[in-house]
């Protein structure tokens, strides 16, 4: 049997090594109620330092297990490395790890949030699926730190700070639920998903790659960041007004590529010659800031379709058309190290904001106006096959 990831640490384990944690109820049958107390495997792995109630080894392929010290039953699964709670039915259900990267700047924390907020609105409607956070932690934290500032408050995020600087910080775990096939008795497909907010400076640092290398190696899916606005050649398409990078602060969309490529053959074991099997959806953020540039009939100017699956054709037009504006923008090496380790690709173009911010970092429009930001991660679903995807017209 293959082994299970856990959604918050990365950790590798089979299912029967899960552990459990008490509930920490009075006992039964005249025995002792455990006591609570920090967990030092889960400060350590997680810088969470509150009580909990201990955690023992059972069979973790059950749902449930007996504490003997107190004698009662409890349903808290827990990774066996960090003791993280895990989602409800983990290792019953698909997993899957999603890594989102890309250089300093590149869009990431705002992609994250915009998406995520997508997907539980838009994307719900449109695939009849539902996306709730998996812990208290990831409600909590998506809702102060990321939602009520970019859609309550109007205001663009900070910068990610480094792992160096803000020390362990788990990433978001939600699940993802879709009806089954609309009969009655409609089976729920559950992804549990796994969101980790890097810091783009983290792929130029040792410790930041230390910390990298699992969530990469681990994920069974990559979305790269690319903000086209760090291309040189696009400096005279850019809209006027549009904040571009500094060019001497940003790593070309190349060199990260190819660090990440660097990165995973070795730690995947891949055979010299050989290809990383893992899909990898390059997009492009951004391209709010060069629309007028993009020809008005653009399959990226496009609006997303909107029925229950993904649209391979329409999907397609936009790889297309971004590969032809690559080799535009200098940028063909990009397309050469895809198709040299990379099994799978895919190109997309989007905007999280769907429009140029303000320079003293406000949206300009006041709302958030996406475009094509759920595009990767329903090639990615439906490579998996969480979700339907429509056969291409030509193959
Ligand atoms: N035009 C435009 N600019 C964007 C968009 N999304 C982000 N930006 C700009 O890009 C800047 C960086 O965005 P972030 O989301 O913080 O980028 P990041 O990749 O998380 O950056 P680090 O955390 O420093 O690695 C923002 O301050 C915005 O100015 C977008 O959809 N359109
Ligand atoms: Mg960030
Ligand atoms: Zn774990
Ligand atoms: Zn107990």
């Amino acid at each position: 049997m293959s082994l299970l990831v856990c959604p918050y640490c990365y950790g590798r384990f089979k299912e029967k090594a899960i552990g459990f944690r008490c509930t920490g109820r009075p006992g039964k049958g005249g025995k002792p109620q455990c006591k609570t107390a920090p967990d030092p495997v889960l400060r350590k792995r997680l810088g969470d330092p509150r009580p909990y109630p201990p955690v023992f080894q059972a069979n973790g392929a059950k749902l449930s297990a007996h504490h003997v010290d107190c004698g009662l039953e409890t349903t808290n699964r827990v990774c066996p490395e960090c003791h993280s709670r895990l989602p409800t039915h983990f290792g019953k259900n698909e997993s899957r790890l999603i890594a989102l990267v890309g250089a300093k700047y590149s869009g990431k924390t705002a992609y994250m949030t915009v998406l995520l907020h997508e997907l539980k609105n838009s994307v719900g409607a449109r695939f009849g699926s539902s996306l709730l956070g998996a812990d208290d932690e990831t409600r909590k934290t998506y809702r102060d730190r990321y939602e009520d500032a970019l859609y309550g408050r109007h205001e663009l995020l900070p910068p990610t700070q480094t792992a160096a600087a803000r020390g362990v910080s788990p990433p978001l775990v939600f699940n993802f639920a879709r009806a089954g096939d609309g009969s009655l008795r409609a089976t729920e497909r559950r992804t549990v998903l796994s969101f980790f907010d890097t810091a783009g400076e983290d792929l130029n640092t040792v410790e930041g790659i230390e910390q990298n290398v699992s969530y990469l190696a681990s994920a069974d899916a990559i979305i790269l960041l690319v903000d086209p606005l760090s291309m040189r050649a696009t400096k005279d398409l850019t809209a006027p007004g549009a904040p571009r990078p500094d060019a001497s602060d940003v790593e070309s969309p190349l060199d990260v590529l190819t660090r990440i490529t660097e990165l995973l053959i070795p730690e995947l074991k891949v055979k010299p010659g050989g290809k990383i099997d893992r899909p990898i959806a390059l997009a492009f953020s951004k391209m709010d800031a060069l629309w007028d540039s993009l020809g008005e009939e653009s399959a990226v100017r496009r609006p997303a379709p909107t029925s229950p699956q993904f649209e391979t054709d329409d999907s397609l037009e936009v790889h297309d058309y971004i590969r032809a504006l690559l080799d535009d923008w200098d940028g063909s090496g990009i397309d050469l190290a895809l198709q040299r380790y990379w099994a799978k690709y895919r190109y997309f173009g989007l905007s999280a904001l769907g429009a140029p911010p303000t320079d003293d970092g406000r949206l300009s429009t006041g709302v958030v106006q996406p475009h094509r930001v759920a595009d990767p991660f329903l090639w990615l679903l439906s490579e998996f096959k969480a979700i339907p995807k429509s056969k291409p017209s030509k193959s």
